[in-house]
């Protein structure tokens, strides 16, 4: 994850340095060969020196938006202009990246702010435009509240209820967080309310047998929201403090799913409703996120498959789109693929840290 990006800004604040070309292997060459052939290493003497001048010139750093920037500042105050002209780089990249719009304009807004009309003394420049790139990504992100004080701190059953379009790792989310409350000492119970998809309920069954934890089910078809229900009172009777709601994917598009969704929410009375999206599907990701959000209203974020994202633009962008936080990234398919998610990591991911 990061893994584009974070190339981008260490080549630019001169983290990775560009690697030196091997120098071709020097022959051993005996005394009298020397001297027979004095002319001919001269020839070759200067052959290396050329070499070595070529390669002082591709080492010479490039040009890039970071430097640009911090040679602007330091030699005058930095205009408008100027900086519209030296973020253009930046912020190609971010879209390249997969960073929604709302989160780039963001971040240049907040980075014009600390720089644009600003002394900086010259030997400070480079440090001032460090701090300002990393204030602006944190700009853009939330810090998610404690997931574990939060339960405890709640006063009966804690409700869970997931949702997200097909296939996004919802029910491998839940397994992986029942896993992790189990680790923390505390109750929880699944609860199928995915009764449309084929092998759904035995999938989360599986889960449970597998981490030991109850799963409460009916049939195929049967109602979700009733499933949800009838979870949450078998906790309440086995004083178990946390139900997680598995829900079947649907598409944000399709009304009769959403209005299936809100008769769940509606039933269950959630205490967290956690969207799942995918980390890897940028700006699609970001637009479910919108819309479940509009519709059905979200507290927090899932995204999943952030191992196999090297991007990184939706995490950057989705919860400054949403206002709300992610609670988690999903890194891989084990119970213990979940990273708790924090903006700290995310600087240190970027190489800002
Ligand atoms: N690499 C990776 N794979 C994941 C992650 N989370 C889930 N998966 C995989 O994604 C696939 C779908 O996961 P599910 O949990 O079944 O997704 P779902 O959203 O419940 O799917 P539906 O119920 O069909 O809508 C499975 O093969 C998971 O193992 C993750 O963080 N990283
Ligand atoms: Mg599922």
């Amino acid at each position: 994850m990061f893994d584009f990006l974070k190339k981008k800004i260490s080549s630019w604040i001169g983290k990775e340095k560009p690697k030196k070309k091997k120098k071709g292997a020097k022959k051993k060459v005996s005394k009298k060969k020397k001297l027979d052939k004095s002319k001919k290493i001269k020839a070759q003497k200067s052959e290396i020196l050329k070499e070595e001048q070529i390669q002082k010139i591709e080492e010479k750093p490039k040009e890039n938006f970071f430097s640009r920037l911090v040679s602007k500042i330091s030699s005058a105050k930095l205009t408008q202009e100027q900086f519209n002209e030296i973020f253009e780089e930046l912020e190609i990249t971010l879209l390249e990246n997969n960073v929604a719009l709302e989160a780039v304009d963001k971040i240049k807004e907040s980075l014009f702010k600390s720089l644009v009309g600003q002394e900086v003394k010259k030997q400070d420049a480079e440090k001032k435009v460090l701090e300002s790139l990393k204030d602006s990504v944190l700009s853009v992100l939330i810090e998610p509240p404690n997931f574990i004080e939060q339960i405890n701190s709640h006063k009966g059953v804690f409700t869970i209820l997931f949702f997200g379009i097909n296939g996004t790792g919802k029910t491998t989310s839940i397994a992986k967080i029942a896993h992790l409350l189990k680790k923390n000492h505390i109750s929880c119970v699944l609860a199928a309310a995915d009764t449309f998809r084929a092998a759904s309920i035995e999938q989360l069954k599986t889960h449970g047998e597998r981490i030991e934890v109850t799963v409460v089910s009916s049939q195929y078809g049967a109602d979700p929201a009733s499933v949800a229900f009838e979870a949450k009172k078998y906790a309440e009777k086995n004083h178990i403090k946390v139900v997680l709601i598995d829900t079947a994917g649907r598409m944000y598009t399709k009304e009769n799913l959403l209005k299936e969704m809100e008769k769940i929410v509606r039933v269950s009375q959630p205490n967290l409703k956690i969207f799942v999206g995918e980390s890897i599907t940028g700006n699609d990701a970001i637009e479910q996120a919108r819309t479940f959000n509009e519709t059905i209203g979200i507290d927090g974020i899932i995204l999943s498959k952030a191992d196999i994202d090297e991007k990184a633009g939706t995490i950057l962008s989705v919860s400054h789109v949403t206002k709300k936080p992610i609670y988690f990234l999903g890194i891989g398919q084990g119970y213990d693929d979940l990273e708790v998610f924090s903006k700290k990591t995310v600087l240190k991911n970027l190489g800002l840290e």
